[in-house]
């Protein structure tokens, strides 16, 4: 009867008329002279540049009746709103802040001007600030344990800079605020990645532990009770590799860290961040660690993954020197960058 027989559609295509393209020539006389009837068996007729060009015209229009589109729900949104404020969004968005994100702080500061009866741009500005500070959060560098020693974990996606991280940290908190720090990596996977935080550890003087098995930590940790904080170093995982991220959840568990922080690159789209964060999430991310912000033009990303994710800055990295380029997060400065001020 058909009932479980594979539906099936034919689909036949003929041209009723010769496109008028084809009379300037374009196309070559081979298609000119085929009858239509040629491509009636539910197969495209041989492409021709005449066609070719129509389609691409076609999808030029589309194009530009998308972005038509897009233009009258813009003005649509940002209708009634004082005028200091549309250029404000149209700077976030310059900035890759996220366009709902964006909408509704333009909306809360056109409300606040509203009330305090006041078209003034620098107070515009100064209240689009303090909304992305706001939004931002409040940074959350290490935190100590009272009689044991902190221990925090660094796990993200390869080669976003959580060795490199490491060893800013490691160095500050050693030379600078006198901590006992130790050491330890789970990356055995590659010679090289042993031998560069080996290399760190000696160059500030403090001891580095290497496991190649979750029983391994306890063992190593125990070595360390009497310092201050412990670093634990992971390999770089692809977020995609499932297995890999499972494995590395088999390590912390049994590391049982103070923190974990998530090490990602600003230079990331929003969408990819949020998948990061979502992957690895499965070993209970407690804060953010953003690195590269030299390398990225846009910051708008920061302020997207802290809002979306819920979680805050521990510390923002700003170049390859160690121990220098990190610091804890100015929410002030952050939100003059992603306003687009240049803050030299
Ligand atoms: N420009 C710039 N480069 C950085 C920053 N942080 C790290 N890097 C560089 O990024 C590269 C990778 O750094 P690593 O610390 O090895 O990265 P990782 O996440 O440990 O890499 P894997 O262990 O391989 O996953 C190195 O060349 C670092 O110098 C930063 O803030 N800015
Ligand atoms: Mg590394």
């Amino acid at each position: 009867m058909g009932l479980f027989g594979k539906p099936r559609v034919e689909i036949t295509v003929a041209l009723d008329e010769v496109p008028r393209v084809v009379e300037t020539g374009l196309v070559p006389p081979e298609v000119l002279s085929a009858p239509p009837a040629a491509a009636s068996q539910g197969e495209a007729p041989a492409d021709s540049d005449g066609q070719a060009d129509l389609l691409y015209e076609l999808k030029t229009v589309k194009e530009l009746v998308t972005q038509l589109n897009e233009k009258i729900g813009e003005r649509d949104k940002l209708k009634g709103l004082p005028r200091s404020t549309q250029a404000m969004y149209k700077r976030l968005l310059r900035n890759n802040v996220d366009e709902k994100l964006a909408l509704r702080l333009v909306r809360s500061v056109g409300e606040q001007l509203e009330s305090e009866n006041t078209r003034d741009q620098e107070r515009c500005r100064e209240l689009f600030i303090q909304g992305i500070e706001n939004l931002i959060r409040k940074p959350r560098p290490i935190e100590f344990n009272k009689n044991k020693p902190r221990v925090v974990a660094m796990v993200g996606p390869t080669g976003v800079g959580k060795t490199t991280t490491i060893a800013k940290l490691a160095a500050n908190f050693t030379l600078l605020e006198k901590k006992q720090v130790g050491l330890i990596t789970i990356d055995t996977y590659r010679i090289a990645a042993v031998e560069q935080l080996k290399t760190y550890a000696e160059i500030i003087g403090i001891p580095l532990e290497v496991v190649f098995r979750p029983e391994g930590l306890m063992p190593a940790l125990d070595k360390f009770r009497h310092k201050d904080l412990i670093f634990i170093d992971t390999a770089g995982r692809s977020p995609k590799n499932e297995p890999q991220i499972s494995e590395l959840a088999e390590f912390l568990k049994a590391a049982r860290p103070d923190e974990i922080m998530l090490v990602l690159s600003t230079n990331t789209h929003t969408a990819d961040l949020l998948d990061i964060y979502r992957r690895f999430n499965v070993v209970r991310i407690d804060k953010l660690v953003f690195t590269k912000l030299d390398e990225s033009n846009t910051w708008g990303q920061i302020l997207n993954t802290v809002h979306k994710t819920r979680t805050s800055l521990a510390y923002i990295t700003n170049g390859q020197n160690v121990p220098d380029d990190i610091e804890v997060p100015d929410p002030f400065y952050l939100a003059k960058t992603i306003l687009g001020e240049d803050v030299g």
